[in-house]
């Protein structure tokens, strides 16, 4: 399988907003805009115009921006917004409706018929009023819909001939990377349009879900800075860059600037009010730590060993870690080297064990170690 034609939708601008802790600015739009485009994202989808009238006015200035990226706005299957969407310039339309039978009761009332008849309704007038533009149309809460029914609602959509993609939503994020394969497969067989999917993370699987539709044949996938959405968000930029680099790092390297990732997830969390968490694939403080001695041996040797994604491609540095019980000799020996220091293998060993046997009785620190590596080096302690 080669997935190399995939395109990431940055909906930071978009989901991003629905975070809590969201409230762009238009200058911070435009920083963040500016930011993803610089790192090579293909699209950057927006909040609908009809939010506010700043909202509106929000998208004409990205509009006016010149990115190299598509400028999408994400709008309701509603013909009035349709018409307000289209005045503003934008490459595409994201148009969604709901389609569980939750949503259907409880949020717009419809029934699977009447939303086939205000689909094609929307669509074919959009088509209409802008013969070149990017059509989506999505169906909200895919994964809680009647499979019957989202078959039907698609199917009828393809056969319209005037959208370019077909989006799948986990809205409420439960669904499986299995389940997500099936149902990307199976449109991919029955329909002509390409898949775009979208994964919220409640269960944990939003990277997970958008490998699998990329692997059932998508070609586009939902991202944000640091995941931030609904909740707790949906598929995180950075991890899915992280998912595609272990599978292909030339393409993804080939496609984006990577030492600009870190800039833009600390400008957005930030701007949000959040770290960037711990534990974040690539930019987490730890994310190229490495501090079990037999690691750490093995990444002086060769960093490939224990380490699945290069640093330096990401403008970041390995760190291995020593000051603790579970250090050993090599990486005692390579700092004593950073340090211009010159002891005896005889002289670390020894002095491993020494730290080992401190780091039982107390926390230690870097500061501690080096102290007692110039100390040995000056022939103090040791043998
Ligand atoms: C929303 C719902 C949505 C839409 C996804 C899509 C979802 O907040 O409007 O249009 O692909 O998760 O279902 O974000
Ligand atoms: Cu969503």
């Amino acid at each position: 399988m080669s997935l190399e034609n995939y395109n990431i939708i940055e909906s930071t601008l978009r989901e991003g907003e629905q975070f809590v802790g969201a409230q762009f600015t238009r200058e911070q739009k435009i920083r963040i805009a500016q930011a993803l485009d610089g790192l090579g994202v293909e699209y950057l989808e927006l909040t609908s115009p009809l939010a506010s009238p700043g909202s509106l006015e929000d998208i004409k200035a990205i509009v006016g921006l010149g990115l190299h990226a598509r400028i999408l706005t994400h709008i309701r299957c509603h013909k009035e917004d349709a018409k307000v969407a289209l005045d503003t310039g934008v490459d595409g339309i994201d148009v969604v409706i709901g389609t569980s039978s939750q949503l259907r009761q409880f949020s717009h009332g419809k029934s699977i018929d009447e939303i086939i008849d205000l689909a094609a309704e929307v669509l074919t007038f959009i088509r209409s009023q802008a013969p070149g533009i990017e059509l989506r149309f999505s169906t909200e809460d895919s994964f809680r819909s009647e499979e019957k029914d989202l078959l039907r609602v698609y199917l009828a959509v393809d056969r319209l001939g005037v959208v370019n993609r077909l989006g799948i939503a986990d809205t409420v994020g439960i669904a499986t990377p299995s389940q997500v394969l099936r149902l990307v497969s199976t449109l991919r067989r029955l329909t002509t349009a390409d898949i775009e999917f979208h994964g919220h993370n409640d269960s944990g699987c939003a990277v997970a879900n958008a490998f699998a539709a990329l692997e059932g044949g998508a070609t586009h996938v939902d991202t944000s800075v640091l995941g931030i959405g609904e909740r707790n968000g949906i598929t995180p930029l950075g991890a899915f860059i992280a998912r595609m680099y272990t599978y292909d790092r030339e393409t993804v390297k080939r496609k984006y600037r990577l030492d600009r990732l870190r800039r833009v997830e600390l400008m957005v969390a930030e701007m949000v009010g959040v770290d960037i968490p711990f534990n974040n694939p690539i930019t987490g403080f730890c994310a190229f730590t490495h501090k079990a001695g037999i690691h750490a041996k093995a990444i002086l040797n060769k960093p490939e060993t224990y380490e699945a994604l290069d640093p330096t491609d990401f403008g970041l540095t390995r760190y291995i870690s020593i000051a603790h019980r579970l250090t050993g000799w090599n990486a005692v020996k390579a700092r004593a080297e950073q340090l211009g220091l010159s002891l005896t293998d005889e002289q670390i060993k020894s002095l491993t064990q020494h730290i080992k046997a401190l780091a039982d009785e107390k926390p230690l620190g870097l500061d501690d170690v080096d102290e007692l590596l110039h100390t040995w080096g000056n022939g103090v302690g040791g043998n």
